[in-house]
């Protein structure tokens, strides 16, 4: 398996993150890069770098605008008088407040859904690096059958224009377009992190050639909590090109694998002609912050039976938090997913 990944990644570290009322250390941590690589080498896989395709793959996605901003927060913080490390606000716009306003602490509140998301100095240089591991896994799938994005930080989770759960551009969302445009599509993206993929679902809500499968932990009380609901079909153009498969709090291999079975049910009926996982790791049983018991052994099972679809395929990295089981199901994924392919 090629395996994109950035050094840059590990440049952004944010240092707190506020759960349930209390500070915590941040879960998305830098350290998840150099333990994912690991992983990845000591799997037997080819690393390589990304080289750099520029923002044009970016923008297909995003708002200019809302790029712009994260690339130049960190450069404009002289604006926000006693700033430390981080560009972060409290004060968050709301669907009924819609003027964009000149200073950055305001944008940033306009830009970003919560409080998980600062900016640091070595953020959109992290940010950057992984949406261009996304592009070059797109291709490198169209070329060689598959590839993995080590994507850090993720991406689902962030809109068109915003950012939001740890996430800043949309990494799988990038790579799904740029396989649409390469192969005149449709292309399909299969979400199996254990929190619904909001963002991507966004994005190609009204699109009927990528068509976007999310399985995930119910969103009634977890995050994302707004959207992820089996009733959620697509709209417009894009009606019946969207499908979530919520599952119940804890469930386990079983469940999960048969959800992941009817995604790829549904991928193989709209005839899709390469395929993109947002690869998370956090519906491991063990996960810090996950809600769904899935163990290593259903994680080489989603990979043997996505293999089997026959599809270019870009393997894009999303959440999966610190834990021993990370580095572990990372290895079981790829190693099965090889195995099913040869
Ligand atoms: N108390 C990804 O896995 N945490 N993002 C909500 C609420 C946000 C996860 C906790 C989780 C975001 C890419
Ligand atoms: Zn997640």
């Amino acid at each position: 398996m090629r395996v994109l990944h950035s050094p840059d990644s590990a440049r952004h570290d944010p240092a707190l993150y506020m759960r349930r009322g209390t500070p915590i250390p941040h879960p998305e941590q830098a350290a998840r890069y150099a333990i994912l690589r690991d992983a990845a080498l000591q799997g037997g896989h080819v690393l390589a770098e990304p080289g750099d395709h520029g923002l044009g793959p970016i923008h297909a996605v995003h708002d200019p605008d809302y790029v712009a901003f994260l690339a130049e927060a960190w450069t404009r913080g002289a604006e926000m008088p006693g700033i430390a490390d981080e560009i972060l606000t409290g004060a968050f716009a709301r669907p009924q407040m819609h003027r964009k306003p000149a200073g950055l602490l305001g944008l940033a509140g306009l830009y970003m859904a919560d409080t998980s998301t600062p900016i640091r100095a070595g953020t959109w240089p992290a940010v950057y690096g992984a949406a261009q591991c996304a592009v070059a896994a797109a291709d490198a799938a169209l070329a060689l059958g598959q590839a993995y994005a080590l994507c850090r930080p993720p991406g689902h989770h962030a809109y068109a224009e915003s950012a939001g759960g740890f996430c800043f551009l949309n990494n799988s969302a990038i790579a799904a377009a740029r396989m649409r445009a390469a192969t005149g599509g449709p292309v399909a993206i299969l979400d199996i992190d254990v929190h619904h993929g909001n963002g991507t679902q966004g994005i190609f809500y009204t699109r009927a050639d990528i068509l976007t499968v999310s399985v995930h932990a119910d969103p009634a009380n977890y995050f994302p909590f707004y959207a992820g609901y089996a009733d959620e079909t697509g709209a417009g153009a894009g009606a019946g090109f969207n499908r979530n498969l919520p599952l119940p709090e804890g469930s386990g291999d079983g469940p999960w694998l048969a959800a992941v079975e009817a995604g790829l049910a549904a991928i193989a009926a709209r005839g899709a002609r390469g395929l993109v996982v947002a690869l998370g790791l956090d519906a491991a049983g063990d996960d810090p912050i996950g809600a769904l018991s899935v163990t290593r052994a259903g994680f080489a099972g989603a990979a043997a039976r996505i293999a089997r679809a026959g599809l270019p395929t870009a393997l894009v990295q999303e959440g999966g938090y610190l834990c021993a089981a990370l580095p572990e199901n990372l290895a079981a994924f790829l190693a099965a997913f090889d195995a099913a392919r040869t």
